[in-house]
């Protein structure tokens, strides 16, 4: 732990703002009051983050395409136990801490679950003591930044660097990587033994820039390493002759330079749909590479036998992203290491694991033969190898040609990265016991069939420190004054709070912290967009990406139904509602584009019908990101969780939303699952078809979205509405979403679970005027959510993947 006096920080602090900018504090930017402030901590940190310790612990390398970090000056002095001390010498100063909080950049590095999971997992692995790491690209531009124009979404790049530098990080010229693109392979035979031979290869510079990963109250700091692709600095050592020559023509030099930092350049939108685009294969292999070269030559460095590699080190590949791991530690293990094959798999596969974030077929990567062997002509000879020797092995077991067919690493010209990945590790995980079980008995049924034993499930999980303790301060003080804070190490402590179910004082204390989180979030909507949105009324959230499987849709259609019922029942008595979205489509997804402009145009229409009374509000907020989620999260009552049952994997928000007092309307889907069996019928809202259902209807048929539209009257008049000019400047993108429910048969069964949606979303209704019935409910929620704090997650996969059967890691074994 840190230690320092409020007099030692300010006088710290003064020193620091003449070193880096030679002026008085009050002339300093807030800008610059960051940076100075970062420096000052990255210093008092700097002593206990050095170089991990690879001849001990077992170390975790997480590699994953996105982290999805979000700001982190609070997060990193409430994990350093100082926030108090420097808010206070701050305000000797004239500083306002939150000011600076506010004024960091939140870097987009991720789309989606996917990499925010990444980041709190980084925090996890660091607060339960882990030497845990991870590894991915520093992308120059983030997600693109979102804002509608006439309620359309437009994209505005993310150009997060402003500075040039990010504030939390170090950049290590000196520990700087060779990655080799393209060229040609052949063995020559020296002394007796075959020797590859790269020739020709295009050299790119994978730059790292480290940001430190601090525990929670504890003395561990891992690294998140990134990337940044380079074109090969003079200074830089490691391109050989066998290097492609560029010593020619300027525009060859100009085209070399562009080849090198275009990689790097841009994270790629897509979080759902797979396009072989070669830049995203080059982004794949350059931090892949990059990243494996680096383990390697930290272990040499520590004189390890290569045979007790996989004792040593893991490597964790999150989704098939990172698949490349595989045979570019194989190469590294065969060519530099000078292994045998069968010496060399042994370590591979004793080393990987991976986990699947996805059953939609759309989103499987399959890379062209052709593609891999062009960009990577040795990393595909040995592709080709493991294949071979892969399919030879499934022919003696099996003899059943379409069963090696469908198994097979490469077929039809394709590399099947998720056959890589399964074919060459020790541990496949889902997300969810939901999605665990679809992919034992549907997707990769016969993997499971094949290796049983690899298979298993990890419960995703979240950051409780960052989505409960920083973001709803007020929720955790109360927390805290009811059951003390050992609940902030072991969050399984929530559990104690159930005590406390039917104590009006408490509930009505939840409800006041509950207001004032909802006034902050108005305030911010009324800033924003002028929209007025009482506090009283109930906050109905969805955030999430769009995509047609989280059916944006259904919610809107029952907001149109609610809609034309206020319209016919004037008199009726409702509970007033603010409907709020956050969501991004990507940039290519013309359907989920054209389903945010019809959620904006409805908006449009609702809040401006007088009719009625303020009793609907809908709002969608631009941008979505993670410090948005911050804000929206604690303040909402209602938590949209509305998928096809078995198409969202996990799901992440469920946990955040559950953890801050909001109560679930779900199918019984992805983790909403576990969320059921925690809290009961009873304390959440569930409608839609069952996983068995939906697998029924996509296999056998029998489902007519025309036939269910013609058969229900309300809600034909809702689907009409989208092309009969009743939503106000809706264009073509009315008959676009018509077309997917009607035309295209409703592959989301959007109207089947219409019916079923809106009679939970009425019993939800009548449970929110009993409001202390509601917040016991919430009280329930909160007490059960500590089973998904990534901390459990991590400790998971600790002990049943990562550390299994390994010694010296005993200590996190036993957690
Ligand atoms: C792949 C190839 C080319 C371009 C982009 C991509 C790409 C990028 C990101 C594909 C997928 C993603 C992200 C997927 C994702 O976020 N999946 C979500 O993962 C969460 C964490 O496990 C789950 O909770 C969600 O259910 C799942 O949808």
């Amino acid at each position: 732990m840190i230690t320092i006096s409020k007099s030692k920080f300010k006088q710290y602090f003064e020193s620091k703002m003449y070193s880096l900018y030679a002026q008085p504090i009050n002339e300093a930017s807030n800008e610059q009051l960051l940076n100075v402030l970062a420096s000052v901590l990255k210093d008092l940190i700097a002593k206990r983050w050095v170089d991990t310790k690879i001849d001990k612990q077992k170390e975790v390398y997480y590699f994953s395409i996105e982290f999805l970090l979000g700001r982190q000056l609070q997060s990193n002095l409430l994990n350093l136990d100082v926030e108090n001390i420097i808010r206070e010498g701050l305000k000797d100063l004239n500083i306002d801490l939150d000011d600076l909080i506010k004024s960091e950049v939140d870097p987009a590095l991720g789309n989606g679950g996917l990499g925010r999971l990444a980041a709190c997992f980084l925090d996890s692995m660091a607060s339960v003591g882990m030497s845990g790491h991870g590894y991915g690209i520093r992308y120059q531009y983030g997600l693109f930044k979102q804002k509608f124009v006439n309620g359309f979404q437009v994209e505005v790049p993310d150009n997060w660097l402003t500075q040039e530098s990010y504030l939390w990080e170090v950049v290590r010229p000196n520990k700087a990587i060779l990655v080799k693109f393209e060229g040609d392979v052949y063995l020559e035979e020296h002394n007796g033994n075959l020797k590859v031979i790269h020739k020709n290869y295009i050299p790119v510079m994978a730059m790292p820039y480290d940001i430190p990963i601090i525990g929670y109250e504890n003395d561990c700091i891992n690294t998140l390493r990134l990337w940044k692709s380079e074109i090969p600095r003079r200074d830089f050592g490691q391109t050989t002759a066998d290097a492609k020559n560029y010593s020619g023509s300027y525009e060859e030099a100009l085209n070399y330079r562009y080849y090198t930092e275009e990689i790097s350049q841009v994270l790629y939108p897509n979080d759902s749909n797979y396009a072989g685009r070669l830049l995203r294969l080059k982004q794949e292999y350059f931090f892949v590479s990059a990243g494996i070269q680096d383990i390697y030559r930290k272990y040499k460095k520590h004189k390890l036998n290569i045979h007790e590699f996989s004792n040593k080190v893991a490597i964790h590949i999150n989704d098939t992203h990172p698949a490349l791991c595989v045979p570019e530690l194989m190469r590294i293990l065969l060519d530099v290491e000078g292994l045998s094959w069968d010496d060399a798999w042994e370590i591979t596969i004793n080393t990987i694991s991976y986990t699947n974030h996805t059953i939609m077929a759309e989103a499987m990567e399959k890379w062209p033969v052709d593609m891999i062997k062009k960009l990577l002509p040795r990393i595909y000879m040995i592709i080709e190898e493991i294949n071979k020797r892969y399919v030879i092995y499934l022919n003696n077991k099996y003899k059943d040609q379409s069963k090696v067919n469908r198994m097979s690493i490469i077929i039809d010209g394709n590399v099947n990265m998720a056959n890589l990945c399964i074919a060459s590790s020790y541990s496949v995980n889902g997300v969810a016991k939901l999605h665990t079980e679809i992919l034992k008995k549907e997707v990769l049924k016969d993997f499971y069939e094949d290796t049983p034993y690899k298979f298993n499930n990890k419960t995703n999980g979240i950051a409780h420190r960052r989505w409960l303790m920083s973001a709803n301060p007020n929720l955790s003080g109360l927390i805290t004054d009811l059951i003390g804070d050992e609940w902030k190490k072991d969050t399984f402590k929530l559990k104690e709070l159930e005590k406390y179910k039917d104590d009006k004082i408490i509930l009505d204390k939840l409800d006041i912290i509950k207001y004032e989180n909802k006034v902050k979030l108005s305030n911010y909507i009324i800033d924003k967009y002028n929209i007025n949105v009482d506090p009283n009324s109930i906050f109905d959230v969805q955030i999430k990406r769009l995509h047609a499987y989280k059916r944006q849709l259904l919610n809107l259609i029952n907001i149109m139904t609610l809609y034309h019922r206020i319209l016919d029942y004037p008199d009726m008595e409702i509970q007033p509602r603010t409907f709020i979205f956050g969501a991004k489509a990507a940039p290519g997804y013309y359907l989920a584009k054209c389903i945010i402009k019809v959620i904006n145009s409805v908006a449009d229409l609702i809040n401006n019908d007088y009719r009625l009374k303020d009793k609907l509000k809908v709002v969608f907020i631009e941008n979505y990101g993670v410090s948005l989620a911050e804000l929206i999260i604690p303040a909402a009552n209602v938590s949209e969780q509305i998928s096809t049952t078995t198409k969202e994997a996990s799901g992440t928000s469920n946990m955040k939303f559950m953890m801050n007092g909001a109560l679930t309307m779900a199918t019984l889907d992805g983790a909403n699952v576990e969320i059921n069996e925690l809290v009961g019928n009873n304390n959440m809202f569930l409608f839609g078809l069952s996983a068995e259902e939906v697998l029924n209807y996509n296999k056998n048929g029998g489902y007519s979205s025309i036939d269910l539209y013609h058969s229900d009257l309300k809600l034909k008049q809702v689907v009409d509405d989208l092309i009969n000019g009743f939503i106000p400047n809706l264009g073509k993108e009315g008959r676009e979403v018509y077309d997917s429910l009607i035309t295209y048969n409703d592959e989301y069964f959007v109207l089947r679970d219409a019916k079923s949606y809106e009679k939970a979303q009425r019993r939800l209704s009548e449970l929110y005027k009993n409001k202390y019935d509601w917040n016991k409910m919430s009280l329930i929620n909160i007490a059960n959510s500590g089973a998904f704090s990534s901390d459990r997650t991590i400790k998971e996969y600790g002990r049943d993947i990562w550390f299994k059967g390994c010694e010296i890691n005993g200590k996190i074994n036993k957690l």
